[in-house]
């Protein structure tokens, strides 16, 4: 992808057709937030930090804020560690679109009522065999649009009920809704620690 600004990439449009398919098709439907049965323990600190609302427009709308801090960073700046053997901040992108694929993963074979145990992924591992220290920052941003546009398509075309569908994922249950708010979470999780950490 070129090095030009994010309103010129195909991706922002994607995004917006995905938010139009929410405001047409799933209009302020309301998902309750998930039960403490309905994810692992670990992912409770992701879930308490959704606020309340609309989660469908929140997960079109929130990546905004998570652009804004990172667009404009040089190559170099993205390559910024805050301490020895922490992530860069272009492995913390990459890391927050792997991971949303996996989620999605997920949430697509929970919703189809596939309910063959999922294994869970070691999150450094990943990170190491990527390389995407390597990979401009432009595009690894752009990349994280181009999965966030596929989750938003994906939530918003499942009925009220899905959401409490549920399968085992790395030997715990999880449902499909309680995904959705990892999901949201895990990118406010990482926001977070951006600003904190590494001073963005
Ligand atoms: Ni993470």
């Amino acid at each position: 992808m070129g090095t030009g600004t994010f309103d010129d990439l195909r991706v922002v449009r994607r995004l917006e057709t995905a938010r139009t398919m929410i405001e047409e098709t799933s209009h302020k439907r309301f998902i309750p937030r998930p039960g403490p049965g309905e994810y692992a323990e670990p992912f409770r600190t992701y879930v308490e930090r959704v606020p309340e609302g609309d989660v469908l427009d929140l997960l079109a709308t929130q990546i905004d804020g998570t652009l804004r801090l990172l667009t404009g960073l040089s190559d170099e700046a993205a390559r910024l560690r805050y301490a020895p053997g922490k992530w860069s901040v272009k492995e913390v992108v990459g890391h927050l679109s792997d991971s949303e694929r996996i989620f999605g993963y997920r949430a697509l074979r929970f919703a189809r009522r596939d309910d063959t145990p999922l294994p869970g992924f070691d999150e450094n591992h990943y990170v190491a065999a990527a390389e995407f220290d390597r990979v401009p920052m432009n595009d690894l941003l752009a990349e994280f649009q181009a999965v966030r546009a596929s989750t938003v398509a994906l939530f918003s075309a499942m009925q009220a009920e899905w959401f409490e569908r549920s399968g085992e994922s790395n030997g715990r249950t999880i449902s499909v809704r309680g995904i959705l708010y990892v999901t949201i979470g895990h990118e406010l999780h990482h926001r977070e620690i951006l600003r904190s950490r590494y001073g963005l």
